[in-house]
């Protein structure tokens, strides 16, 4: 049966599965962002569906004053003995922790802090239940990964960590996951690093504390040599990967990849989570896709109900009392800057803004899933003098692109803002007469963000464009993991949306936009 990859588009790296019965779950990694840790459930592997958030609550998921991609880095998610356990790490806050919870679509428990170190933490249970954790890291001042037994409910470690891996001569050998079958303990490590170089290694032992030995295929995964056409550079730095067998007894591997806006190595809507089917061989060694790669269409026995069309389009017009799950803030909102009411979304921006290092503007945002998406806001409300408020491709802090209202001197006015770097410019900007309503927009394809606008009874404008270029991860000004958002925001004053939509379109214009430069003969 045929589906497509990425199985989640947009920022959801890190992705780690677990099965209950015919019921996936899977969690990505979040970063600066709140809530934290989404979980996602399909039976299918195909068709996912947003359902809850492991970290919700300020004590769970303290963010103030992180970097940009510091907080949440990779979690595991696993299921045993009517449990879930979610484990991950916050950079920014005490390390790796645990959280449980026996309702997976509800509230999950308090951090149990773990002192082992490192990022990437993983949980195994041996068949006597004992529970393992496992984590890359230096202890005991060698990199590598460290292993240790653990109470899992209370983050207790039972034994002392021990080094049981340095990788397979990858460098940054990361993202540990224990598995067994048919006696063997199976360890699979993402190494070479979340970029270019990526790929994912396996080996096994007979003791669940070594010695490994490595397979023959090295690595299982990569895509680091695919360099050579379009098509194939369309999935790079695959990685960073989960594997679960499913109620046939197919396995599947989820991962890392990214998509790059085309031709050059420049990603702007994150490491997305893609879905390759897995096979053992006689000897008891996994073949990842095609011998190790992954392709944007693939065919495999899926589980469950045939697939229906995936759309990540998206509409919100307020109506509910709790804003809809795919809604995210940077860093721990200011809960009373966010009213929900009369079918529409108040936000009363305050002096942070979105450039404001380390700081939680008034912004909702949601993940941009697709390299084309249109993406419409109403938006109501006076503007006072010196306040901005309206649509933006945020990347983080230093790399955004804002169409805002704002009230000068001599009346109102449309703008297109730029922060890319240290250089914050208005690049265009017009003059309106704005009665307290107005429609904005952002188009998106693999190489420009277009702004429009329009008034009531007129007509759309495009007030200008900006290029995805600066927007990318590789083109931040630090080592990033997240990607692109569109959100709704206000500065130093009060707005209201009354609707947001988003249509986003899968594929790509065929050939993708290119920047074309017109060389000139030189005489
Ligand atoms: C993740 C680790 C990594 O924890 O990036 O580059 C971190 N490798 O596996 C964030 O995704």
């Amino acid at each position: 049966m045929q589906y497509q990859n990425p199985i989640i588009p947009g920022y959801n790296p890190d992705p780690s599965i677990c099965r209950v019965g015919d019921d996936f779950y899977l969690a990505t990694s979040t970063f600066e962002f709140f809530p934290g840790v989404p979980i996602y459930h399909s039976k299918n592997l195909v068709n996912w569906e947003l359902v809850n958030y492991c970290l919700t609550t300020d004590t769970q998921l303290p963010l103030q004053g992180c970097r940009p991609s510091g907080g949440i880095y990779a979690p595991t998610i696993r299921y045993h003995d009517g449990m879930f356990y979610m484990v991950t790490t916050n950079v920014t806050h005490k390390g790796n922790f645990i959280v449980h919870t026996d309702d997976i679509r509800g509230q999950w428990s308090e951090p149990a802090w773990v002192k082992q170190g490192g990022i990437d933490p993983s949980l195994f249970w041996d068949e006597d239940g004992t529970c393992y954790f496992v984590s890359n890291g230096s202890d005991k001042g060698e990199r590598g990964i460290y292993l240790c037994k653990i109470n899992p409910l209370t983050g207790e470690m039972l034994t002392p960590s021990r080094l049981i891996s340095k990788g397979c001569g990858g460098k940054a050998a990361e993202a540990p996951h224990i598995y067994k079958r048919d006696g063997w303990y199976y360890l699979m490590l993402a190494e070479g690093g979340t970029e270019y170089g990526h790929m994912e290694t396996m080996q096994r032992a007979k003791d669940i504390f070594g010695p490994y030995e490595e397979g023959p295929r090295h690595p299982i995964l990569t895509h680091r040599e695919d360099n050579s056409d379009y098509l194939s550079t369309a999935i790079q730095a695959t990685g960073h990967a989960d594997i679960i067998e499913d109620q046939n007894g197919n396995w599947w591997l989820v991962c890392l990849a990214i998509r790059p806006i085309g031709h050059v190595m420049l990603h702007n809507i994150g490491r997305e989570t893609f879905l390759a089917p897995l096979v053992w061989d006689e000897a008891g060694w996994p073949i990842v896709g095609n011998e190790g790669r992954i392709r944007l269409v693939m065919d495999a026995p899926l589980p469950g109900p045939a697939p229906t069309p995936v759309s990540h389009n998206f509409s919100d017009g307020f109506d509910g009392e709790t804003l809809d799950l795919n809604w995210n803030f940077v860093r721990n909102p200011e809960r009373e800057r966010y009213i929900l009411q009369d079918s529409c979304i108040t936000l009363h921006g305050g002096e942070t803004t979105l450039s404001t290092p380390g700081g939680s503007p008034t912004m909702i945002a949601l993940r941009q899933q697709a390299f084309v998406v249109s993406a419409e806001a109403k938006m109501a409300g006076p503007v006072a003098m010196g306040q901005k408020s309206g649509l933006t491709a945020f990347y983080n802090h230093s790399a955004h692109y804002d169409l805002f209202v704002t009230q000068k001197e001599d009346g109102c006015y449309i703008c297109l803002g730029k922060q890319v770097y240290d250089i914050d410019c208005v690049t265009a900007s017009q003059k309106i007469d704005y009665q307290g309503e107005i429609e904005l927009k952002v188009d998106s394809d693999n190489m420009w963000y277009t702004f429009s606008f329009r008034l009531p009874g007129g007509q759309w404008a495009e007030l200008g464009r900006g290029m995805t270029a600066p927007l990318c991860t590789e083109a931040t000004c630090m080592m990033t993991f997240t990607g692109t958002f569109i959100g709704l925001f206000s500065e130093r004053g009060k707005i209201s949306f009354d609707s947001f939509g988003l249509t986003a379109n899968e594929s790509l214009p065929n050939p993708p936009a290119r920047f074309t430069f017109e060389e000139k003969e030189t005489k």
